[in-house]
């Protein structure tokens, strides 16, 4: 398909355009040299690293594996005005809705060491975060109706600091994402009988064009409807609703295909390669959720070399997304390179 079409996201039940054409001349991205890793294992300005103290004055305790704590400056409050809000001058009206929204906000350390990355971390170790977050998704799971959790990584991203970090933001509401996927995924279960992930992971393993790496228990795709141009789909090849489905396993598929693909990543332009990854789960609201199935999301934001990154403005801000390269080609780039991480090679 080498001219403009549209594929459709039945996870979002949106389209985005590919117009594969304007990719149609040789391959000229450079490739830049390593950067975005820390030299240091500890930086005494890292608010993160143990032993160091964060802007709210708390300490950051010697910890040796995770270490999870209140964000000191959270979006989200567990006690919330329950109340009713304030209402526009001019009596109510319902285009200018608003209602309380309550939270907690958790960062999580995934490992002391200030350099590491998930791609460089062992597996013992990023098993230790699948666990935390399985424990999170647990526990905040029981007091709010969904939990997202996230790592933003690398500057271009917002991510405030190397250190090997993510978030957790547990809200009271589903928030609109998870919310439309669980729209999404009821009505394709109630007219088809299966689960859309399930079926749509099984046509990925068959068909194969798509599939950046895989195990026993986790597949990583590139999906038809990717929007980014290195977009990933990690899905589990069970139908687990969510974390609190996961055998043993499956935490150490979970943590294996995490480094499998974070180090494809960085390998692609030998760099600490920016995203914004996150879990996409069953809403913790009670209901059995026989629809959902787990995934996670990877959105890098980089085109073609470690400086030059895709904008979503114009057409894709007032229109819809668009994408140059084919998913099926930013497949096949991922799965082209070495499967061990560039900056270990020598060691
Ligand atoms: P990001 O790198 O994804 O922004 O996550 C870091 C979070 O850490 C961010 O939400 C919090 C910020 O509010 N933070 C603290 O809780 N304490 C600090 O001392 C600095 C930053
Ligand atoms: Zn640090």
């Amino acid at each position: 398909m080498d001219y403009p079409h549209r594929r459709y996201n039945p996870l979002r039940r949106e389209w985005v355009l590919v117009s594969p054409q304007r990719t149609a001349r040789p391959w000229q991205g450079e490739v830049s040299g390593a950067s975005g890793f820390s030299a240091v294992h500890y930086d005494p300005d890292c608010y993160l690293c143990p032993g160091n103290r964060r802007a709210g004055g708390v300490v950051t305790p010697q910890y040796d594996s995770v270490y999870i704590f209140d964000n000191d400056y959270p979006a989200l409050l567990p006690n919330a005005a329950t109340g009713v809000l304030e209402t526009p001058a001019g009596g109510r009206t319902e285009l200018l809705v608003a209602e309380p929204e309550r939270g907690r906000c958790h960062v999580i350390c995934f490992h002391p060491d200030h350099s590491l990355t998930l791609a460089r971390m062992e597996l013992i170790s990023i098993r230790r975060v699948v666990d935390a977050w399985m424990e999170e998704y647990r526990l905040l799971g029981e007091e709010f109706r969904y939990v997202q959790i996230f790592e933003n990584r690398g500057a271009m991203m917002g991510a405030s600091n190397p250190h090997p970090h993510g978030q957790i933001w547990a809200t009271e509401h589903v928030p609109n994402e998870p919310a439309a996927e669980t729209a999404a995924l009821e009505e394709y279960h109630r007219a088809h009988g299966s689960c859309l992930l399930c079926d749509y992971a099984r046509h990925e393993l068959n068909e194969s064009a798509r599939v950046v790496c895989e195990n026993d228990s986790f597949l990583a795709v590139v999906p038809w409807w990717a929007i980014w141009p290195f977009e990933t789909l990690v899905l589990a090849k069970r139908h687990l609703r969510s974390l609190l489905d996961f055998g043993e396993a499956e935490r150490d598929g979970l943590a294996d295909l995490l480094k499998q693909v974070t180090t494809r990543y960085d390998n692609l332009f030998e760099t600490s390669f920016p995203y914004t990854m996150g879990f996409h789960q069953a809403p913790c609201d009670g209901r059995p959720h026989e629809e959902w199935h787990f995934h996670a999301h990877f959105y890098p934001p980089l085109l073609r070399s470690a400086t030059v990154r895709k904008y979503m403005v114009g057409f894709e801000m007032l229109g819809m997304p668009q994408r140059d390269i084919t998913p099926e080609s930013a497949a096949e780039r991922l799965k082209g390179v070495v499967g061990e991480h560039f900056l270990d090679r020598d060691s």
